[in-house]
């Protein structure tokens, strides 16, 4: 028997480990916690889990509870005397094969039933996202509306999305804890994961994972999924559709007001004048340096993004910013010297996509069409602002370890090749092209 004291001597450890249990309860919320599922994928999943825990949970008393009844009752109770020994026993050993085999059909029953019903394809009206692991971002196409984006998908409530997941380079894996996963994307191989994220769920950001090691930067490999209503979604798409373009409609400058308004003074005078006058007021309507890209309607620049205001504080990130790289942050730039140099001698149109820009058809990085409107850089790893941008664009190998994308500052480090770059961009070539980004809203 126990003795009084010894329970009295571990009766502390059991107080302190219920009062853990019940003050790990009292945790506000967990963003990435798999438990509060808002799908029917996961909540197909979290039934699964919930009942095998439960079943599990009796066996493992009831197990736990004989072995130790048997510990105590029969144990060896003086040095002189040895304990009956036994041996075989074959009701018993019938029994305990039988039981767990009995279980195991069990719990098989409502696993396989889950993973055909999760394996099968998914209803004709998904909306198909093809997803495509890369080292180490993602990329997504939306082929129904014919644009690709990257790291950032928004999705509608209350309709099927049929994720397509493939992989670019090596085994990945998709994963979104409180949406659905996980799921490899396999090269060569075609992958599917659909879910109907819940239709009466808020319109909020949640964050999705690599959860398959991939190499360096496997841990920063994330993606962020905006559950949006069927008409913010409808509205983000007309967005994404158009092409990259440089924010509102540029004013005309101020020679052209100026004669534009000369020639309309001309007109109301006498209509013989009027034809010369059309003629100096001719440029005055023609838009300034639209470049490339055309410049933005109101209506599209009007069309939905979250705003990031209310993004929530989870799919924020805070990476620090690294010690190595200097850049002068009271420079200001200019979007259209940004673009030149973006398509100018390969610097970044080699890699990147800006839609609308026939100069700009680089695939190996990620798709920069509205890069000035998502949350995140660099898969989630940094926040999308100027201090982020300009030192990912000076340096994006210190930023995020074994990248593709180059050392582009003069003069910096390379941790790849181990060289400094003896020529490169000056900290004012990368204002101008932070302000181009920026404008790709
Ligand atoms: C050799 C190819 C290559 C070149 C050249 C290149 N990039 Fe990149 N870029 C990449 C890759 C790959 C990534 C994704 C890195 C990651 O997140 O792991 C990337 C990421 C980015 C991102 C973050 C995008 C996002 O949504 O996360 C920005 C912004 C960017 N590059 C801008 C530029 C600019 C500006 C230039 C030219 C000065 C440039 N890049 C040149 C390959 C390249
Ligand atoms: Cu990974």
């Amino acid at each position: 028997m126990i003795g009084y004291n010894r329970l009295r001597r571990f009766a502390p450890l059991g107080v302190a480990a219920v009062l853990a249990l019940a003050l790990a309860a009292c945790a506000q919320s967990y963003p990435n916690s798999t438990f509060t599922p808002h799908s029917d994928l996961g909540r197909s999943i979290d039934f699964l889990w919930n009942r095998l825990m439960f079943f599990g949970t009796i066996v493992f008393v009831l197990v736990e509870g004989a072995l130790i009844y048997v510990v105590i009752r029969y144990r060896r109770k003086s040095e002189d005397v040895t304990p009956p020994q036994t041996h075989g026993h074959v009701i018993l050993e019938i029994t305990w094969t039988l039981i767990p085999a009995a279980i195991l059909a069990f719990i098989a029953v409502p696993t396989v039933r889950t993973i055909f019903e999760t394996q099968a394809p998914a209803p004709a009206n998904s909306l198909v996202i093809n997803v495509y692991g890369h080292q180490w971002w993602w990329e997504f196409e939306y082929p129904e509306y014919k644009f690709t984006t990257a790291n950032e998908i928004y999705i509608p409530k209350g309709r099927t999305v049929d994720l397509v997941l493939h992989a670019k380079d090596v085994i990945h894996s998709f994963w979104v804890p409180q949406l659905a996963g996980k799921r490899d994307a396999i090269p060569n191989h075609t992958n599917h994961i659909w879910f109907t994220p819940d239709s009466n769920m808020a319109t909020t950001v949640w964050n999705g994972f690599c959860t398959e090691y991939c190499g360096d930067s496997h841990g920063e490999m994330h993606f962020r999924v905006v559950t949006v209503t069927p008409e913010q979604f409808a509205s983000w798409v007309t967005r994404q559709q158009a092409p990259g373009f440089f924010g509102p409609p540029a004013a005309p400058p101020p020679t052209a007001i100026a004669s534009a308004s000369a020639a309309g003074a001309a007109t109301t005078k006498s209509d013989s004048a009027a034809p010369a006058a059309a003629s100096t007021a001719a440029p005055a309507a023609a838009p300034v340096a639209p470049v490339y890209g055309p410049t933005a309607s109101p209506a599209l620049l009007a069309s939905y993004v979250l705003p990031h205001s209310e993004v929530p504080e989870y799919a924020i990130p805070h990476t620090p910013l690294p010690d190595a790289i200097k850049f002068d942050d009271k420079l200001t730039g200019d979007p259209a010297a940004g673009e030149k140099l973006f398509v100018g001698a390969g610097t970044c149109n080699a890699c990147h996509s800006v839609s609308g820009n026939p100069l700009a058809v680089g695939t190996i990085g990620p798709n920069l069409t509205h890069v000035g409107s998502r949350i995140t850089i660099a898969a989630g790893m940094y926040l999308n602002d100027k201090a982020h941008l300009s030192r990912w664009i000076k340096d994006a190998r210190i930023m995020k370890s074994g990248v593709l994308m180059p050392t582009l500052g003069k003069g910096q480090y390379d941790p790849q090749t181990k060289a400094t770059m003896p020529a490169g961009l000056s900290d004012q070539q990368i204002a101008d092209l932070v302000a181009y980004l920026q404008a790709l809203k």
